[in-house]
């Protein structure tokens, strides 16, 4: 192409489209991004991906203590759709129809407690701040393989991230199980639990180890973070 005086201007119209196309693709895949990630049922991999995580174990809390709607960190705890009711802290070795095998300390944290009618084990756990990663034990009272359970991670406006319809349910020991998932941004807002076996008498499920990204510091913090860390430079250097 010969160079006349209007291939200038003519060159930078194509390096404007061109640049809208990245920045109109750009887009396209922010927004393709924003429903990807990796669901985990192997914790120690979804701990290495996850880096700094915030555990919620219920082993701080006496047995009996009613759960539903109490926040807990960045963590809220409630049930949902009819589920079973008190939202109970319980020792494991209570259990329901059978002891359970808590993953972590002595407690569980049960709907319906120690009742065995009550059988409806839906949890919703919501984030104040969305997460980046989230996940939970799972754990059974008949640990038989069968799971009926299901677990949904959605973002701030109810758009499903990742929901695995069958979970997958222990046959034997240790009794738990656990699933998590790891986005590509900070746009877990809840994980939803559905115990959906209609057959009675059912198996009973409760839940335990709740772990979940550590706050993220603010953009604030972290420029004010970088200046200290430039004036530490600085002094070091003169
Ligand atoms: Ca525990
Ligand atoms: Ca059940
Ligand atoms: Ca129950």
């Amino acid at each position: 192409m010969g160079l006349s005086p209007s291939s200038g201007s003519f060159i930078g119209e194509i390096v404007t489209m061109n640049s809208r196309i990245a920045f109109a693709s750009a887009l396209a895949v922010a927004v393709a991004q924003s429903f990807a990630g990796t669901y985990y049922t192997d914790r120690t991999a979804f701990e290495i991906a996850a880096g700094s995580l915030v555990h919620e174990g219920f082993d701080g809390f006496a047995p009996g203590v009613d759960l539903n709607g109490a926040s807990v960190g960045n963590a809220s705890f409630s049930t949902y759709g009819g589920g079973s009711t008190p939202l109970q802290v319980i020792l494991g070795s209570a259990g329901v129809r059978n002891p359970m095998n808590p993953s972590s300390g002595l407690n569980v944290l049960s709907p319906g407690g120690s009742d065995p009618s009550a059988e409806a084990d839906n949890l919703l756990v919501t984030f104040a701040t969305d997460v980046q990663f989230a996940g939970m034990d799972v754990v059974f009272d008949v640990p038989d393989g069968a799971s009926f359970t299901s677990v949904t991670f959605l973002d701030a406006g109810n758009n499903t991230l990742f929901t695995d319809a069958f979970i997958p349910a222990p046959n034997g020991a240790p009794g738990y199980q656990f699933v998590g998932f790891g986005s590509n941004i900070a746009n877990i807002h809840s994980m939803k639990f559905n115990e959906f076996d209609g057959s009675a008498p059912d198996d009973n499920v409760a839940y335990d180890t709740l772990s979940y990204s550590a706050a993220v510091p603010e953009p604030a913090t972290m420029a004010i973070l970088g200046m200290g860390i430039a004036a530490l430079i600085k002094r070091r250097k003169a």
